[in-house]
């Protein structure tokens, strides 16, 4: 398995024929539970909650994608985080990028509070993030990178190894890149996290979340929490989900491909103050995107030049764009993240990370690049 290549695995891995009939695709095993020949004896599923033949194959199709040795999916991004954090013993200290999914901070800061410890931190820079370590002596530490919708980009090499040294474990909230432009595990973070929802599945009709990782230990307490709260897939959404991710290499491509020319004539356009895409050279970061990504991904946030009015007038005036919470699609949307997915953080919070009214964010589709060109040209035109 390891000798194939991205786009062959997920073709293959974890989609053989079945054995019974012989049908090409996998069958979804629409079932709560599974008969037993006497009390405790069966063929290694019991119960719909704790294990199921579809999950099973889409957990061996994903793990391979990010070479993990393990993967659990759950019934959403946000039930994947929380697994984390019942994992953890109580009264940890989780040391978080300071730009996030807004559900991700609200989980963090009115959810798990009273559990465990939260310091939110601007991951980019390691030396400040090495004296934050230093002085917090974190149980865990939590990247999402490229971030949700600042697009900041963190080192995942540096901190990982950083964290280590600090005996604390990394988490990588991979969905932004999905496992085709970056493996965090391979860069030596213990749990890459995915919200299945976005690129993965990639046709915007499921909801669902990732775990993947290497270590036995962390299978044995996911697997317990899973199983003793109940957040696990359904048997159809993880159909759907190994269905969508055979095309995920051919969609990325296509993604990046789409968002480097928009991301160009949005670098151009007079009534636009400022780009943000790993793929320009006038992103901060883009030589370290170069090195730990493989490719730069569907997501631009750009800021229009005025105010929430000229935002407005921008959002209601895209036809292809569609105006709504969520990405990774096929299809393009667009978000005001702080109206939409960031308003559960505090306006202050938000203005201090550079979240402004201006702020637009787009999740570039596979549809023509031109077309889509065409649709924001027209919605400028109104502005
Ligand atoms: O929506 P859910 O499947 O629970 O995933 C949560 C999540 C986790 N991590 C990142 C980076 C995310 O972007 C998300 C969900 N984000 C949106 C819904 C959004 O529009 O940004």
């Amino acid at each position: 398995m390891k000798e194939m290549k991205f786009e062959t695995k997920v073709i293959h891995v974890g989609g053989e024929p079945d054995p019974v009939t012989g049908a090409i695709m996998p069958p979804i095993f629409q079932t709560s539970t599974y008969v037993q020949s006497s009390p405790g004896e069966h063929k290694g599923y019991e119960y719909t909650r704790s294990h199921n033949p579809t999950r099973t194959r889409l957990q061996e199709c994903l793990a391979a994608t990010e070479n993990a040795k393990h993967c659990f999916v759950t019934a959403s991004g946000l039930a994947a985080s929380t697994l984390i954090m019942h994992m953890l013993p109580k009264g940890s200290k989780i040391l978080c990028g300071d730009d996030v999914y807004g559900g991700t901070y609200r989980l963090f800061s009115k959810v798990f509070p009273e559990i465990h410890q939260f310091k939110f931190v601007d991951t980019t820079n390691v030396t400040a993030f090495e004296a934050e370590i230093a002085a917090f002596k974190p149980t865990l530490v939590w990247l999402e990178t490229p971030t949700n919708p600042l697009l900041k980009i963190s080192d995942i090499a540096a901190i990982s190894a950083l964290a280590k040294k600090h005996g604390a474990l990394t988490v990588v909230d991979n969905t932004f890149m999905s496992p085709y432009f970056q493996n965090p595990l391979d860069q030596g973070a213990d749990i890459v996290l995915h919200s299945m929802t976005k690129f993965i599945n990639g046709h915007s009709d499921v909801v669902g979340g990732a775990l993947m990782f290497n270590s036995d230990e962390i299978r044995d307490k996911i697997f317990f929490y899973q199983n003793a709260i109940g957040p696990c897939q359904s048997p159809f959404d993880s159909w759907l989900v190994l269905r969508g991710l055979k095309t995920l290499a051919v969609r990325m491509k296509q993604h990046e491909q789409n968002a480097l020319k928009i991301a160009a004539y949005l670098e151009r356009h007079a009534k636009v103050d400022r780009v943000v895409y790993p793929g320009l050279k006038s992103h901060p970061q883009h030589e370290l995107a170069k090195k730990q990504m493989k490719g730069f991904g569907g997501m631009i946030t750009f800021f229009l030049k005025g105010g929430i009015e000229e935002s407005r007038r921008f959002l209601e005036n895209v036809h292809l764009f569609a105006l709504a919470e969520s990405l990774g699609g096929v299809e393009s949307l667009v978000d005001h993240p702080a109206i939409m997915t960031h308003a559960s953080i505090p306006k202050e919070v938000r203005e201090g990370l550079g979240i402004y009214d201006n702020l637009i964010r787009l999740s570039v589709g596979i549809e023509d690049g031109d077309d889509l060109i065409r649709d924001l040209e027209t919605a400028f035109a109104k502005v």
